[in-house]
């Protein structure tokens, strides 16, 4: 665990909480939720909870060679991309419980318009350096290559895939002709350089001020792992970085002479957050500037928080604090607390590899179980390092702690009342030790519990969380209420009025985390409107007050639904077929004896059965040498009429053989299984017949 030393939470009075907007080109999976809004949405809600005033925005990116690239893929438009992808992400978040206030869209006017307003803003006062310089260019798409249009390999770390404005494996932002080896991913060609005009952002201008803000400023409040990388790049020096790309999508520059030129994605995403808090202030009659903007006393400030995963951190910490900067009158972010990233089943998820739970398959499969992903998710972020998320830790974490520890509990309490005190909160008279000892530690949860909250510490949260389950159980266990039912109702009484108030309390503190199921329990119990300050009392319901009967808060998850997942994901495996009666290799050859073999692909002319024999056909072939005559034992597998037109590969200076008193000209090439099956091996296009095969 990290530390923080001088962590101090000063309470502010107002908060804008962004999770990253993620690509409008492709679907969640579980790694984003992990990474950027799960950690969010429990803080937000937890906020809500202390009845601090939130704003939490996100929406999508939808600017950028990851959409472009993707419509490229699929056939498709940009603006075609956009639309499906927005649409289905903005659902499953909905879906997931994830409480956006807005999930805003970057292809908006009035997102184009506030960051054309940065851009002329920033231009006019001269903080951009015009510099026309060489780039990368595709001669064949006749194309400058901005971002994901080109890839080689990092210059920082040596990852082979790194893109031209990041490594995705170090986190490093670079100009793309640092790249070494560059390859083109429109011709997969090496592209060539050609000049252009752009506007950069003078990064090692603003250096001295990032250290003041940010290394002397953020020292022991910042997660290590973000703090750590932030310092090591402004150790090893900034450099300038163009602002603008040579592409027809995104934002426009705004100036006369930029025919052709758009922002750059990653100015005009962060600004994103602003334009999304501008839509949901008009359509709530707020105003957006209290949530951005400075304020004449310090204290009126909002506290602008960041929630991202590891990979867009340069960005968040160093540029976009930088711009906001340079403009001017805007708050800086309090912090940054980025995840690493989720693994899946030990293996990096992977969108192209289709390794990956999808979000919205999941909702689908589990139906009513957001709660137990939630739950999983968080138990296992990662916070400080990679994680991995396994099928069988979920199915654990599910059972053996949702429901056998959480679920049981409640579940044992309101089954009890019901049964001795005919559902009415029973009533408590003196208290024993015991009692005394689990309502001194019960008080102390909700201050342990926000502790690691406000150090953004969610796992360790969560555990505190569930150990107030354990304490319930532990007190139930140690007071047999249903052994002492039997000689003294009064004091099973007391019991699990207790009992019940610590259900009570569980369904507060667990609503960050779990909030479907943290309602749940406060309907099956008849909890009133209490906040996070009340938590820790014990008089939160009512003596003689209803509690309704018991419902499952938690299923068992069986080994079959969990084994179908797994399944699912090595289907999406390539499989290596390992056959077991396959013929043994033959000996070594040298080359020469290879080459002394002339292959060739002709069409079959003409075919027919060669009387008496059940195996042999007799084909006429166009070698494109000659025509001759072929024969050959595939009778069984292919008729003649469907051989005619048919391209074959055929070995052609094979010695002539007389098979049946017919003269055969060479041999046509066939795989043949390990149970005798033959097929013909052909080119995988038509080509021209004499065409050699090496
Ligand atoms: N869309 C990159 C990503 O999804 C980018 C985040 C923007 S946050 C302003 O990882
Ligand atoms: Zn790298």
């Amino acid at each position: 665990m990290f530390v923080q030393k001088k962590f101090v939470q000063k309470d502010f009075k107002r908060y804008t909480i962004t999770s990253a907007l993620p690509y409008a080109n492709g679907p969640l999976h579980i790694g984003h939720i992990a990474g950027a809004y799960l950690p969010s949405d429990i803080f937000v809600r937890y906020l809500r909870s202390k009845g601090k005033e939130v704003t939490y925005v996100c929406g999508s990116d939808e600017h950028g060679a990851a959409i472009t690239l993707r419509a490229k893929k699929e056939g498709t438009t940009p603006q075609a991309i956009i639309d499906k992808y927005h649409q289905i992400n903005k659902n499953t978040f909905e879906k997931f419980g994830i409480d956006f206030d807005i999930y805003h869209r970057t292809s908006s006017d009035i997102h184009h318009e506030t960051s054309q307003e940065f851009f002329t803003n920033l231009y006019e006062k001269g903080e951009f350096v015009e510099k026309e310089s060489e780039q990368f260019y595709d001669e064949e798409y006749c194309q400058f290559l901005a971002d994901r249009y080109v890839t080689g390999t990092c210059p920082n770390c040596n990852y082979e895939a790194a893109y031209g404005d990041q490594c995705e494996k170090c986190g490093t932002s670079h100009n793309s002709t640092d790249l070494i080896n560059p390859v083109s991913t429109l011709s997969g060609k090496a592209p060539i350089l050609k000049s252009t005009k752009h506007w950069y952002l003078p990064l090692d201008k603003y250096q001295p001020w990032l250290e003041k803000w940010l290394i002397e400023g953020k020292k022991g409040q910042w997660k290590p792992n973000v703090y750590g990388q932030c310092s090591s790049w402004l150790k090893a020096g900034l450099q300038p970085r163009a602002m603008t790309r040579d592409l027809d999508w995104g934002v426009d520059v705004p100036l006369p002479d930029a025919e052709g030129k758009k922002l750059y994605v990653w100015l005009d995403a962060p600004i994103g957050y602003i334009s999304a808090t501008k839509a949901w202030a008009a359509d709530k009659g707020k105003n957006w500037e209290d949530y951005w903007k400075t304020q004449k006393k310090k204290e009126d400030e909002s506290c602008l928080i960041h929630f991202i995963g590891k990979d867009n951190i340069v960005f968040h910490c160093i540029i976009f604090p930088a711009i906001l900067h340079a403009h001017g009158g805007y708050i800086l972010p309090q912090n940054v607390p980025a995840n690493e990233f989720l693994n899946l089943e030990g293996d990096k998820i992977s969108t192209s590899r289709n390794w990956a739970v999808w979000l919205h398959e999941y909702i689908e499969d589990f139906p009513d179980k957001e709660d137990v992903l939630r739950y999983v998710l968080c138990a296992n972020a990662p916070e400080s390092k990679d994680n991995d998320f396994t099928w069988k830790d979920f199915q654990a974490r599910n059972n053996n702690e949702l429901v056998a520890i959480y679920g049981n509990f409640v579940n044992r309490a309101v089954v009890l009342t019901h049964k001795y005190f005919d559902g009415k909160l029973p009533k408590v008279s003196a208290h024993e030790a015991v009692d005394q000892e689990v309502l001194k530690e019960l008080a102390e949860f909700p201050s342990r519990i926000a502790d690691s909250l406000d150090k953004y510490r969610f796992r360790e949260a969560l555990a505190h969380v569930m150990d107030l389950a354990r304490l319930g159980n532990k007190y139930l266990a140690e007071t047999e209420p249903w052994k002492l039912i039997k000689t003294d109702e009064k004091r099973t009484a007391t019991i699990l009025n207790i009992a019940l108030q610590i259900a009570a309390n569980l369904s507060i503190v667990s609503l960050p985390f779990l909030p479907r199921t943290s309602d749940k329990l406060a309907q099956m119990i008849n909890l009133g409107d209490f906040t996070w300050s009340d938590a820790g009392r014990a008089d939160l319901l009512f003596v003689g007050q209803n509690i309704e009967k018991a419902t499952l808060l938690f299923e068992k998850i069986e080994d079959e639904a969990i084994d179908k997942q797994i399944e699912k994901l090595e289907n999406s495996k390539p499989v290596q077929q390992t056959v077991e009666n396959v013929e043994p290799q033959k000996k070594e050859m040298i080359f020469d004896d290879f080459m002394k073999m002339d292959i060739r692909i002709g069409t079959i002319l003409e075919a027919e059965a060669v009387p008496k024999s059940n195996k042999l056909l007799k084909f006429k072939v166009d070698t494109g040498i000659d025509t001759r005559t072929v024969l050959s034992g595939i009778a069984k597998h292919y008729s003649p009429e469907e051989m005619v037109g048919k391209q074959v590969t055929m070995l052609v200076n094979l010695a002539p053989r007389k098979i049946m008193g017919i003269e055969s000209q060479g041999m046509i090439l066939m795989a043949e299984d390990s149970e005798g099956q033959l097929s013909l091996l052909q080119a995988d296009k038509n080509v021209q017949n004499g065409s050699q095969v090496s």
